[in-house]
């Protein structure tokens, strides 16, 4: 960690975060000469792995892809040991990362920006710190992460809990021992799907409190086989272009295949095959899921079926039968044992829905029609998912023109990465960008590499800044819409439609054209000169001018 300064201090760019788009982009922008600091508010890297410590989190990509690949020496150098790698071999991954490649020396922990104002006349932005610091710098570079930000869990009474409560999106460092205790567990998705089952094998007793049933799916996660990790390892370089070209950035199977051109019996055993193989084989089965609604139902309803041959109790297995929101239209979760998990006789599922939370009170949880003791609470209640952590700083790009005030009635930005009217700043996997519906790795990797060239294109021209048109920015916010329309995504009340966020507007964010066709949209929009975006000029290379105009150090 870097001293914090008492002077300000110039930099070419700031980026905020320190997961793995602010890794990246750091020793991106760093081999090309500039002067970066980044700002991060935890204590380390590593991003969602650094806060979501929850018993039980691991990834839902694979390991050997859900990992950087523009370094052959990184790649070769670590060794994943399951399919889905869990949180501490994924957060001892993002450490590995920042020791190779001398990170941290540019990086300043435990800090939490404010603010960023765009000055018109220096065409600069002034950037303020909880710290009390005050930096100036020509990029602002927001890696700040699409699930960073906790939801406010809006359940009465909470403070009033005499226990103690813990989000899953700000785990303790230290073990919790839940022996003995009873847990009340509310939120049962991809989170609280996953920390549920461990638990249960701890606590005396867990009441899981479920207002929505998720669809989930068994992950089947296994040790990886050294002969797997050598034969990745063989030929890393190929199987990471290939997932370059794959609509989700990662090797998952899918295909064009449609549900109904499998007769009934083959259906059965296509779904009951995925099942077994498990993580997200089944839409490599089955290619319409989410925009045939009689495919997705009659896949949803062979889920129903599992739950009902996995779950003893009729009543727990009917409450737990996802129903109003189609298969894939909110994030399928990957879970171990989580519906075996409710066979226990410890575990009691409270659905909610039927019977809702009243309120917490000292002792544990009032519902309508019950009174649940409790020992200690688990909130796996969601994130402000990708606006959350942008719309947290106070932006204030040209003429003072608020952030917030521009996207009150939802996020518009040309390819998810740039703002009309905030030049120099950029978003990394912002809303309108594949992000979160692909191996979020491979897509900060391409807004990086973009990005890069962005700033070599503007510096060997002397340009001083870039900011997205009005029309280019307009027209993409309307493609991301027009992709999203046909899905049956836009019919489940999700984050992703910020449905889980009272007040929040109902905008579709993520890009569901596939990363491959993403990137090389904005690849030919690169190519044209960065169509779509104007800049300005200057006598000076960025470069040039950070060095001889930096205050401090
Ligand atoms: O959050 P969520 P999450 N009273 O929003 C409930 C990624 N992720 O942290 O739906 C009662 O999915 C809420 O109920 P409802 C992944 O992208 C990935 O689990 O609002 N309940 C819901 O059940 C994922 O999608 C991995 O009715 C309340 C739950 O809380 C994203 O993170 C692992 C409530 C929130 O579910 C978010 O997942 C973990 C209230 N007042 C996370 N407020 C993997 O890679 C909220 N809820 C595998």
């Amino acid at each position: 960690m870097t001293d914090t300064p008492s002077f300000d201090e110039r930099f070419d760019a700031i980026i905020v975060g320190a997961g793995f788009a602010g890794m990246y982009m750091l020793h991106s922008l760093r081999a090309r000469g500039m002067r970066v600091r980044v700002i991060e508010a935890a204590g380390g890297v590593g991003g969602t792995w650094y806060w979501n410590r929850y018993p039980g989190a691991r990834c839902d990509v694979v390991s050997v892809d859900y990992s950087f690949s523009f370094s052959e020496e990184i790649q070769q150098a670590w060794t994943w040991t399951e399919k889905y790698a869990a949180q501490p071999e994924i957060l001892r991954y993002a450490e590995f990362v920042a020791d190779t490649l001398d990170l941290r020396r540019d990086m300043q922990f435990d800090t939490r920006v404010e603010s960023m104002i765009y000055d018109d006349a220096a065409a600069t932005w002034s950037v303020t710190t909880d710290a009390g610091d005050h930096y100036v710098s020509r990029f602002c570079i927001m890696a700040t992460g699409c699930l960073s930000i906790p939801k406010d869990p809006d359940i009465p009474g909470l403070s009033s809990f005499d226990g103690p409560v813990y989000f899953t999106s700000r785990w303790p460092h230290e073990p919790i021992a839940f022996g003995g205790k009873t847990v009340g567990l509310i939120g049962t998705g991809s989170s609280g799907i996953q920390v549920a089952p461990e638990i249960a094998q701890e606590a005396d007793r867990l009441f899981v409190f479920q207002r929505t049933p998720s669809f989930t799916l068994p992950a089947r996660n296994t040790p990886l086989p050294a002969s797997f990790v050598e034969e990745v390892k063989g030929a890393y370089s190929a199987r990471r272009q290939k997932a370059r070209r794959h609509p989700a950035g990662h090797l998952r199977p899918i295909t064009d295949r449609k549900t109904f051109s499998y007769e009934p019996h083959e259906r059965r055993s296509a779904f009951d095959g995925a099942w077994e193989s498990g993580g997200l084989d089944l839409f490599g089965v089955f290619g319409d899921l989410v925009v045939d609604e009689a495919a997705n139902d009659e896949v949803a309803q062979m889920i129903h079926r599992k739950i009902e041959e996995t779950v003893a109790d009729p009543t727990t297995a009917a409450a737990l039968k996802p129903t109003g929101n189609p298969l894939g239209g909110r994030r399928v979760c990957l879970d171990t044992d989580y519906y075996a998990m409710f066979n226990r006789e410890n575990v009691t599922l409270v659905d909610v829905l039927k019977d809702p939370i009243e309120t917490v009170v000292p002792d544990g949880i009032r519902t309508r029609d019950g009174h649940y003791k409790i020992d200690a609470l688990v909130l796996a209640t969601g994130f402000d998912a990708m606006t959350g952590a942008l719309l947290k700083i106070d932006i204030r790009g040209r003429q003072g023109l608020s952030l917030r005030d521009k996207w009150a009635h939802g996020p518009v930005t040309y390819l998810g990465i740039a703002v009309e009217g905030f030049p120099n700043l950029f978003t990394i996997t912002g809303p309108g960008s594949p992000s979160v519906l692909t191996n979020v790795i491979a897509s900060i990797e391409q807004h990086v590499e973009w990005l890069s060239d962005l700033i070599d294109h503007m510096d060997k021209r002397a340009l001083k800044t870039v900011e997205a048109d009005a029309q280019a920015e307009e027209a993409w916010v309307r493609h991301v819409y027009d992709m999203a329309a046909p899905t049956l995504m836009m019919k489940a009340n999700s984050w992703y439609l910020g449905a889980n966020v009272p007040g929040k507007p109902r905008v579709f964010m993520p890009y569901v054209g596939g990363l491959n066709v993403y990137r090389d949209k904005a690849q030919s929009i690169a190519d044209d000169g960065y169509r779509g975006f104007h800049f300005e000029g200057n006598e000076r290379s960025s470069q040039a001018s950070a060095k001889t105009e930096t205050l401090g150090r």
